[in-house]
């Protein structure tokens, strides 16, 4: 019988600060809430929408609030954390505390995937906070590079947690009892894949260089890349990105025509920065297309970015197309 070592035993050995491991433990004690709200569906009347629309002026579901009002009350709660801010939320949450932590999260990505049963997760990051006041919005807009922690939950056939602190990448699997075991300790993404995410229904809008990157991969072993290569699109992020840190694979959601004003559909803050910080930490790369995300610096909190990230040699064959 195998023994797992349990999420506080792991950070007890983990090279960081205390605080942020009390951050740290907050954020993965409301994923367990969280997973088990999500796992109850139409049994706790979760489903369905909230009949309000949020700052990216999308359409909440019923458990878009539920998981923000989970994880804004956690934070506020939580000694250490200065300020909050969430992708559901217009603005920023100061917690009244000064000093140690920020912490900007998604609290339920994919959530168009709830009603029909297809996993979703729960998207965080966390700053260091300003010393000597507390937080205004400018604080949170740090590079992806400052963040001293990322990571995410999928809520999916099993629920895990996918973490980067001091250095590294480890998972964690949720077991009946609400612990967090250490199943995957040392997450590498493969350099090599042969397999790409993309919405393909917007091909027609996509700029040149992601048309020809595509068209090289669609014509597979006879055209210039020289291989067969396979599609997944699950349309909600941490599960596609989970799918890429257990066995490789490229994820895009590049800028499209459909709103050329938009530089693209995924946030920098919620989405782009952590799971940059955590695809890095495993040995892969995320980019805009040319940029690596963890080097923008943010203008604005719900800031949009293109996103280009997984196994790091197919990375690079996009961004020289790019580059083109
Ligand atoms: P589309 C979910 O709404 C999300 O923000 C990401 O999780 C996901 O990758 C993307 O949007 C899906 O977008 O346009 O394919 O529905």
């Amino acid at each position: 019988m195998t023994t797992f070592v349990d999420l506080a035993a792991w950070l007890a050995a983990e090279p960081a600060d205390a605080a942020l491991k009390d951050v740290v433990t907050t954020i993965a004690e409301t994923c367990a809430g969280i997973s088990r709200v999500v796992a109850s569906g139409a049994l706790s009347g979760s489903l369905g929408v909230a009949g309000t629309t949020n700052v990216q002026d999308e359409e909440q579901k019923k458990l878009d609030v539920i998981t923000n009002d989970m994880l804004s009350d956690a934070l506020k709660g939580c000694a250490p954390v200065a300020g909050l801010a969430s992708e559901e939320l217009e603005e920023i949450e100061p917690t009244g505390r000064v000093g140690g932590y920020l912490v900007t999260f998604d609290p339920l990505d994919g959530s168009s995937n709830i009603d029909v049963n297809v996993s979703v997760g729960t998207i965080f990051s966390v700053l260091p906070a300003p010393a000597g006041h507390a937080p205004a919005e400018a604080d949170f807009l740090q590079p992806g590079r400052n963040q001293v922690a990322a990571g995410y939950a999928v809520y999916g056939p099993q629920t895990m947690l996918v973490l980067t602190l001091a250095s590294g990448v480890n998972a964690f699997t949720l077991s009946a009892d609400g612990q967090w075991l250490l199943t995957h300790p040392a997450v590498t993404v493969k350099a090599d894949t042969a397999e790409f995410a993309i919405n393909m229904s917007n091909q027609r809008h996509w700029a040149a260089p992601v048309q020809r990157y595509i068209d090289g991969c669609l014509q597979g072993k006879d055209g210039p890349r020289g291989k067969n290569f396979n599609m997944r699109w699950i349309a909600s992020m941490v599960a596609d990105v989970h799918r890429i840190m257990m066995r490789g694979g490229v994820f895009m959601y590049p800028w499209d025509s459909r709103e050329p004003g938009k530089p693209g559909k995924l946030r920098l803050m919620y989405e782009a920065n952590p799971m940059g910080l955590v695809v890095e930490r495993a040995g892969g790369k995320a980019t805009d297309g040319v940029t690596d995300i963890l080097d923008i610096q943010p203008a604005k909190l719900h800031q949009r970015v293109p996103v280009v990230l997984g196994s790091a040699n197919e990375v690079e064959v996009v961004r020289a197309e790019m580059r083109a």
